[in-house]
């Protein structure tokens, strides 16, 4: 990769939250310098499920107008509804896209089986082609075997059932623990894709991490990752040389501290350029940052 673009995406009318909308701003303080900052994708000036799906084709519209040969893309919401447009734009210049959904949640939902009626549970249920409560500008959908959760652990009952219906592959939060982690994705990654061709996006919704050791985001939810586990996936990911973009959603300033988000954002940065192609070696050792120390301690 030539150059790594940012664009920050202040996305809020997925969820109740005002908040997540100044984690764009947050994260440019920790903006290396080499990096091109091209803005944010404004939010439209109404709220609601339709305001989402609104921001998300704007997002998908801009990323399809990029050019981004030779060049990484690095997104920071923003709710996790904008995963829906960060998927689809991502869809128009590598149709076989893989996705690596690290969240809590599974945001597969249709409308009449979401228990919120939040658009930010919805976005994969769409891109995977469920019909109901669909935007009509969905030109491309993903395909369920180039799909990978990882850390997730609050499944509704429609999401259980497509899970298993359409047979997407899940890394749970104890599967993430354990000594074999980076074994299971490894095998993921190469059944997924079996020649190791296709370019990989990663979406991390901050609330994979667990709810102990989260306080800066809205849908915390307990028993799930912690740091190193986080790293560790984001870290045997780019060994695979392939990752064309990522994004970092659901950092919400307003709750929790300053200090924290700070911290979180610096935290964010540091993983994405992890993934960022060329990578020889694990980045970790020399960008380790007071905000993982301090919470490893505490661990
Ligand atoms: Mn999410």
């Amino acid at each position: 990769m030539d150059q790594t673009v940012f664009l920050g995406v202040p996305f809020h009318a997925g969820q109740g939250h005002l908040g997540t909308a100044l984690a764009p701003d947050a994260f440019r303080e920790t903006l290396p310098a080499n990096w091109q900052d091209l803005g944010d994708v404004p939010a439209p000036a109404f709220h609601g499920r339709e305001a989402a799906i609104h921001h998300a084709q704007a997002l998908s519209k801009k990323i399809t107008s990029l050019d981004l040969r030779k060049k990484f893309l690095c997104l920071v919401g923003g709710d996790h509804g904008q995963g829906l447009g960060s998927v689809h734009g991502m869809l128009q210049h590598h149709p076989d896209l893989i996705v690596v959904w690290i969240d809590a949640h599974a945001d597969a939902n249709v409308p009449s089986a979401s228990p919120t009626g939040n658009m930010h549970g919805m976005p994969l249920a769409w891109l995977l082609g469920a019909k109901e409560g669909a935007p009509w500008w969905l030109q491309r959908t993903l395909s369920p075997q180039r799909l990978l959760y990882i850390g997730t652990r609050a499944i509704d009952p429609y999401e259980r059932m497509l899970i298993e219906e359409l047979d997407i592959a899940v890394i749970t939060p104890e599967e993430a623990r354990s000594p074999q982690f980076e074994n299971i994705l490894r095998r993921h990654l190469r059944r997924m894709d079996p020649k190791g061709k296709s370019p990989v996006h990663i979406s991390f919704d901050v609330d994979a991490l667990d709810s102990g050791i989260i306080n800066n985001t809205g849908t915390r939810v307990k028993n799930g990752m912690s740091f190193i586990e986080v790293e560790k996936a984001f870290e045997v990911i780019a060994q695979e040389q392939r990752v064309v973009s990522a994004e970092i959603v659901e950092i919400n300033p307003e709750l929790g501290t300053a200090k924290e988000t700070q911290a979180l954002c610096l935290w964010a940065r540091d993983l994405i350029l992890s993934v960022i192609p060329p990578q020889s070696v694990s980045l970790f050792p020399s960008l380790k940052n007071a905000f993982s120390e301090e919470w490893r301690r505490s661990l």
